[in-house]
């Protein structure tokens, strides 16, 4: 069992629980313990296999969770678990999907009305039923009613690294065949989209029948959706489906490129073949019936005096206008990077303390951090006040006096009020290194309101850049309404920056509004937004989408040593 899928399992029990209106302190220890391990930067099952090494030693999991999840990985399947199931229809889950409905009104739905599937939610909804019930109301009925759409999608596709989880134990699962002479992902998961319906995988092979039996008998596979010669399906626990296709070698690099897609940079791809009397599709190149090219990706765009495109720029956006011109962007990669300039620390809502991020941003080699913990609006998080934010400053600028080769900033992530303004004086802001302004409260407000709010913290002096600009959580929650062009135009007014927030389920902004942010001259920050160690890895979900939106090295801010970053702000307010 990988990480995702254990995580799965203890969130699950935690749902469960909730559910039953168990201890709030027993709930919260099994979702901490997912969180922990969906964030371990190894796999637990490794751990679990070491000498001397215990699930234990990590945060949030105590010996009596480390004994479930030994056993989870053994058996497959957790007592408890199966326990639960078996008192609480799975279907009551289902309505959890649906943004706006927590354990405890999916509960409420289930024990009063008998709701057990999204179908009977939507259609007591319809009917006005679930306004009745305590608790709920006409808002909350409509607020249901407007996320059903959301979660139906929901059960479709799952975030990348969801899918990096399942697609990198399967693969090392299929690589013990001997007779494996190519495996490589396609589809939307090589080319890094934000979200995956499907994975596809391609194979070479001498013998197809004992790779298909071998993707049987992974362990995580649930049902077999197919299975022919050269394709097979199957859905994985927790609703992956993975598409398996053999192909013969000669074939590889026009298949590959055929199933990574996009579908509409394909279609491009035909129409330029035709132009010139060639056919293409995945099994080659071809003049007539005369095999042209096909072994590898190179050579079939070459057929087309086309150069290799990136997989995360095949979206028929401006890619081959790019090639035309002879100026395809060399895209960042994770190694460009220098600093990460938004993370939070046990002083509010991180699960690591200020030392414990130092000695990880150490560790993977940053050249300098900036502390970001939150404002005292976002109570929940225990956010700080002036008092505060300047102990912890002090307390970094001694840190700075020992350290060699890391410089730790002295930030914080500001609120954006309400009311509008922000949630600190600007004398405490002006001590700052790094300002974020992020906007965590009244995300329901008309478009305009929003967007001034916004544009007026860009005009604040010692804000230096917004994160999480449009506030989207893939799968639970739209963006708010913001005009985000007025949002550029204040960004490059003031000489501001903007985030590019890596956390997998923000990926915010996304790789359209990179590239649109990229147009009209605006310098890109992105982030881990860590909340704990392990955070700190999750640059490369964000370098995926800003290779996307056709961002390069110097298209982002924190590829710069510290001091040309400052420089930048600097020169680019005095214009
Ligand atoms: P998704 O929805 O996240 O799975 O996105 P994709 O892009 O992985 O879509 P998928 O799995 O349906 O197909 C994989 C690739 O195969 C797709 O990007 C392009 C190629 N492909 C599939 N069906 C067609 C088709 O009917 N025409 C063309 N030209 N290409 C196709
Ligand atoms: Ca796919
Ligand atoms: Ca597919
Ligand atoms: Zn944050």
């Amino acid at each position: 069992m990988n990480n995702a899928q254990i995580a799965a399992v203890l969130d699950e029990v935690a749902d469960l629980l909730e559910i039953q209106a168990a201890n709030p302190f027993r709930v919260r220890a099994y979702r901490n313990g997912a969180r922990t391990v969906r964030e371990l930067s190894e796999p637990a099952a490794t751990i679990l296999c070491t000498a001397g090494r215990k699930l234990t030693e990590f945060k949030g999991i105590g010996s009596d969770l480390a004994d479930k999840i030994a056993a989870l990985c053994q058996t497959g399947s957790m007592p408890l678990h199966q326990e639960l199931l078996a008192q609480i229809p799975v279907s009551v889950l289902t309505l959890m999907r649906v943004p706006g409905v927590g354990p405890k009104k999916a509960a409420a739905l289930n024990k009063e009305l008998g709701i057990s599937t999204l179908d009977e939610l939507r259609a007591a909804c319809q009917a006005g039923r679930v306004r009745k019930l305590k608790g709920f109301g006409e808002k909350t009925e409509q607020t249901i009613l407007a996320g059903m759409e959301l979660a139906g999608s929901v059960n479709q596709r799952l975030t990348w690294a969801e899918v990096d989880g399942f697609a990198q134990s399967l693969m090392t699962h299929l690589r013990a065949c001997p007779s494996i002479a190519e495996l490589e992902p396609a589809g939307s998961y090589r080319r890094g989209r934000d979200s995956v319906a499907d994975l596809d995988l391609l194979v070479v092979s001498s013998n197809p029948a004992e790779v298909m039996d071998r993707l049987a008998a992974f362990a995580a596979v649930e049902t077999l959706l197919g299975r022919g010669d050269t394709k097979m399906s199957v859905r994985l626990a927790g609703g992956l489906q993975v598409d398996l296709r053999v192909v013969p070698a000669e074939s590889f690099g026009a298949a590959w490129q055929y199933f990574t897609g996009s579908k509409d940079h394909n279609v491009e791809l035909r129409s330029r073949a035709k132009s010139r009397g060639l056919k293409i599709n995945e099994y080659g190149v071809f003049r007539g019936d005369q095999y042209v090219a096909g072994r590898t990706e190179e050579e079939v765009y070459a057929t087309l005096d086309l150069p290799w495109f990136p997989p995360e720029l095949r979206e028929a956006r401006q890619e081959f206008a790019w090639a035309d011109a002879g100026q395809l962007p060399k895209l960042i990669e994770t190694g460009d990077m220098q600093g990460d300039l938004h993370m939070h620390t046990t002083a509010t809502d991180g699960r690591a303390s200020l030392a414990e991020m130092v000695a990880a941003a150490q560790d993977r080699g940053l050249k300098y951090i900036a502390i970001t913990d939150h404002s005292k609006r976002v109570s929940m998080a225990n956010g700080l006040d002036a008092t505060r934010l300047r102990a912890q400053w002090a307390e970094i600028d001694r840190l700075n006096k020992s350290l060699r080769g890391l410089v730790v900033l002295k930030g914080v992530e500001v609120d954006i009020l309400e009311k509008g303004g922000l949630d600190l004086e600007d004398d405490v802001l002006a001590e700052a290194d790094w300002v974020v302004a992020s906007l965590h409260y009244g995300q329901q407000q008309p478009r305009e309101q929003i967007t001034r709010r916004i544009v007026d913290a860009l005009a604040n002096p010692h804000v230096c850049a917004i994160a999480h600009p449009t506030g989207r959580l893939i799968n639970r929650r739209k963006p708010y309404d913001v005009d985000l062009d007025a949002v550029f135009r204040a960004a490059r007014q003031h000489g501001k920056f903007l985030e590019l927030n890596s956390h997998p389920q923000r990926l915010d902004l996304d790789d359209v509004a990179c590239a649109a942010a990229k147009s009209h001259g605006i310098p890109i920050v992105i982030s881990t937004d860590a909340h704990g160690v392990e955070g700190l890895d999750k640059l490369r979900f964000g370098i995926l989408q800003a290779r996307r939106g056709g961002l390069t090295k110097a298209d982002v801010v924190n590829t710069r040593p510290w001091a040309q970053v400052k420089k930048l702000l600097r020169d680019r307010r005095a214009t």
